[in-house]
């Protein structure tokens, strides 16, 4: 990447990247050098970039297969299936579904079965102040647990629940009941080893409602006590956003919180993709559901279940 720069901007995570137009294309060698950074650094930041949803999608595309995001059907750009808009501008006259998307501590599409692999948001509108997005290092949150707890953990899985996505019901009666429809609850370990840097990451966020085979009383304290440790502020790098940052995130070894710290008459508008997942996770219902679930697993898992109906 000659004539290309990395300087890191966060200790925890999070490097600038300049000297590459994403408008044009990029070569694989690039491309390359690129995933070795975002690997390194875990957020990277592509300022002063003027792209479209096209371009944008040609961009991300190198990092893997996208998300259509099937199971959220809301505020699809008109013209690319690959692009979802992040935004609280209204359209025809109804406020928009994502105007306070992503605002708890979450990693995307935890809430489905194949969680998205990364996320690149392309900031086009911005409020005069505010409207930043925090990341917080999920490998040296893992890494900071005493071996006793890692050890514990290491065994354990999470019931992620969409809904438990803040401000769901405030996009509307009818969008919070198609969200959930689309997304029951699924689960998936609470450690997940990255497959490219064979770290282990810890994979628990605030929609996560019970860890299987605990009781909802003993898994409420652990989340809780997980969700502070992970986003203690030693382990976040918070994003300022400008118009014409690009910026691309790695989902299985961060959470992320858009902080809503803005004037919500200013406009905000992003435009984002998502890398499909390289893992599988399981569905609540399948599994207790399927005769050939080990008698010890379906127990569990109906545990988790007759909790969540509680
Ligand atoms: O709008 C933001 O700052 C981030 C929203 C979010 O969580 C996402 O795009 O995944
Ligand atoms: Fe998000």
């Amino acid at each position: 990447m000659s004539g290309t720069t990395v300087q890191p901007v966060g200790y925890a995570c999070g490097a600038r990247v300049m000297g590459i137009d994403l408008s044009k294309p990029v070569s694989d060698d690039v491309a390359g050098k690129i995933r070795d950074a975002w690997h390194k650094h875990l957020v990277l930041v592509f300022p002063g970039q003027r792209i479209d949803p096209f371009q944008l999608v040609a961009f991300s595309r190198h990092f893997g297969e996208l998300e259509d995001y099937a199971s959220q059907p809301f505020n699809r750009h008109p013209d690319v299936n690959e692009v979802m808009v992040i935004t609280n501008k209204k359209s025809n006259g109804k406020p928009s579904p994502t105007y306070n998307a992503g605002q708890n501590w979450h990693t995307d599409l935890s809430y489905t079965i194949r969680p998205a692999k990364g996320t690149t948001l392309h900031c086009i509108e911005k409020p005069s102040v505010g409207g930043d997005t925090m990341f917080a290092n999920m490998y040296l949150a893992y890494e900071t647990l005493s071996p006793k707890m890692q050890a514990f953990l290491d065994g354990l899985e999470g019931i992620h629940d969409a809904s438990l996505i803040q401000g769901l019901e405030k996009r509307g009666p009818e969008v919070a009941a198609e969200y959930k429809r689309l997304n029951p609850p699924v689960i998936h370990p609470a450690v997940r080893i990255h497959p490219d840097t064979g770290r282990k990451a810890l994979y628990v966020n605030e929609r996560v409602r019970q860890f299987v085979g605990l009781s909802e009383a003993e898994s409420k304290p652990l989340i809780k006590f997980l969700c502070e440790h992970s986003v203690a502020s030693r382990f976040v790098y918070r994003h300022y956003w400008s118009v014409g940052d690009v910026v691309m995130w790695d989902n299985r070894c961060l959470t992320h919180l858009a902080v809503g710290d803005y004037d919500p008459r200013e406009s905000r508008y992003m435009i984002r993709t998502s890398g499909k997942g390289d893992y599988l996770g399981r569905l609540v219902a399948a599994e207790n559901a399927s005769p050939s679930a080990q008698p010890t697993t379906s127990a569990k898992i109906a545990e988790g279940v007759a909790a969540l109906e509680d």
